[in-house]
């Protein structure tokens, strides 16, 4: 039996991935080197030395993935374009067997019934580009836009809505201030103009978008943030990380205004890379604000004087096989407070990811509550007032991990890598059967 979630008419019900995490097929069709290509040979960079060289072979077995989501009823696929099969050097003419690959993916879409949501940007910067300064060179914005033209030309004819990046946080943080993800630089604070210039690369393109008659989303990493006690010290760290977190991409794309980050010692221009304009470039209407939630963050006041917080545990809550804690209702929360923070400002919400690691098992009771208890909470942050039109969960079929490899599995779908073989788990019968019953009823 599956529980009818009281979600509104019209809600959009879907999964989600991104090319290199599934693709495979790095040296085919004259695709160039990614930054992901490149940070994967490093050694110890990636879980028992893993890549995204063949990970789901998706590449070639599209088919076979387009069936399964015709199964599961889906009214929705968020896939990511990777910018290396488009432009190989990340500028300058379409490689066009690059692009052939998503325009039979489309048409293999909208054949089965299945709007495609392509996301523009999912972390696989062109390598030549990143050997030109990355994200931290503004230049990287304009060549954005760029890429997207081409995109927009060979597909805008059968995608009526586009997500240009996928989480500038992660990205910047991981990428560029700690060196965990690709291209694994650890430069702290000064990776802070990897996410201005993200966001700059966002507005330009979504104006281009936009200007063509297409609809724009952003896909955001939000966390409710938790003060670890209600000490003035923990409340101000709680007020701090909230800031850098969610605010540093949320305020400047709907209020076009950069939030107080003195606590980290930056004034308003981020430390000069913000140029007079491009707030306004920057906050370009929305057409949805993509959520991907994954769970709550607890923050205490700092024990080391680097840093304006230290991240404290959250406890008596479940974990997935990463780890991370389990807290449905603080998607709820996040919803709600996102709308009373930004009233008629924030644009409707689609959640663009929301999901969890088991182990191996294709009997993943763990999978269906988590689906459940979070689409339980998507409803009542509708019922409070909260604009809901779609959910997209991480992920339709287990795959590359990032620095984890292939040990965190994600998928409705279990895929043996040794035989590529797919075999869906029983938290894809529950999601069908969900889905069915949204539509019936
Ligand atoms: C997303 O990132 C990515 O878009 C996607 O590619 C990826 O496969 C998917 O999620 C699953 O990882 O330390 O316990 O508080 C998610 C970014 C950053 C969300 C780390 C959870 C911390 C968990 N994640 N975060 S915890």
């Amino acid at each position: 039996m599956v529980t009818r979630f009281d979600l509104p008419a019209g809600f959009r019900w879907g999964v989600s991935t991104a090319a290199y995490q599934i693709e495979g097929a790095v040296d085919e069709d004259g695709r160039g080197r990614s930054v992901w290509d490149a940070f994967c040979e490093r050694p110890g960079a990636v879980k028992d030395g893993e890549s995204g060289r063949i990970a789901c072979d998706h590449y070639h077995r599209y088919g076979e993935d387009v069936e399964l989501m015709r199964g599961l009823g889906l009214d929705g696929y968020r896939f990511s374009i990777a910018w290396p099969r488009v432009q190989p050097t990340g500028r300058g003419a379409a490689n066009p067997a690059g692009l052939a690959f998503y325009d039979r993916l489309v048409d293999e879409l909208l054949a089965a019934g299945i709007t495609p949501l392509p996301t523009l940007f999912h972390w696989d910067l062109p390598q030549e580009l990143e050997e030109g300064g990355g994200w931290p060179a503004r230049d990287t914005a304009h060549r954005f836009v760029e890429y997207t033209e081409l995109v927009a030309d060979r597909l805008g004819d059968r995608v009526p809505a586009w997500i240009t990046l996928n989480e500038p946080f992660v990205h910047m943080v991981f990428g560029y201030a700690l060196g965990i993800h690709a291209p694994g630089h650890a430069m702290m604070l000064d990776a802070l103009p990897a996410g201005h210039h993200q966001l700059l690369g966002h507005g330009l393109a979504a104006a281009l978008l936009r200007e063509r008659g297409h609809q724009v989303l952003i896909a955001n990493n939000l966390t409710p943030v938790w003060a670890a006690t209600d000490s003035p010290a923990d409340l101000a760290a709680a007020e701090a990380y909230d800031a850098l977190h969610n605010r540093l991409f949320t305020d400047p794309l709907l209020l076009a205004r950069y939030p107080d980050l003195s606590a980290y010692g930056l004034a308003e221009d981020l430390g000069g890379c913000v140029r007079p304009g491009d707030l306004d470039l920057i906050a370009v209407p929305l057409d949805g604000l993509g959520v991907n939630y994954y769970n709550p963050t607890r923050i205490a006041a700092p024990t080391d004087p680097g840093l304006p917080f230290t991240e404290a545990e959250i406890e008596n809550v479940p974990r997935t096989a990463f780890g991370w804690p389990v807290v449905p209702d603080g998607l709820r929360e996040l919803l709600v407070n996102l709308r009373a923070r930004y009233g008629d400002a924030l644009p409707p919400i689609t959640i663009t990811e929301n999901g969890c690691s088991t182990d191996a098992t294709l009997d993943d009771r763990f999978r269906i509550d988590y689906l459940s208890g979070h689409l339980t909470a998507l409803a009542q942050a509708h019922a409070q007032g909260v604009d809901v039109r779609g959910y997209f969960t991480w992920s339709l079929m287990d795959n590359f991990e990032w620095a984890e490899g292939y040990e965190q599995r994600f998928g409705l779908v279990h895929v043996d890598y040794a035989t590529q073989r797919r075999t869906p788990k029983a938290s894809y019968a529950w999601y069908r059967d969900a889905i069915s019953s949204h539509h019936v009823g």
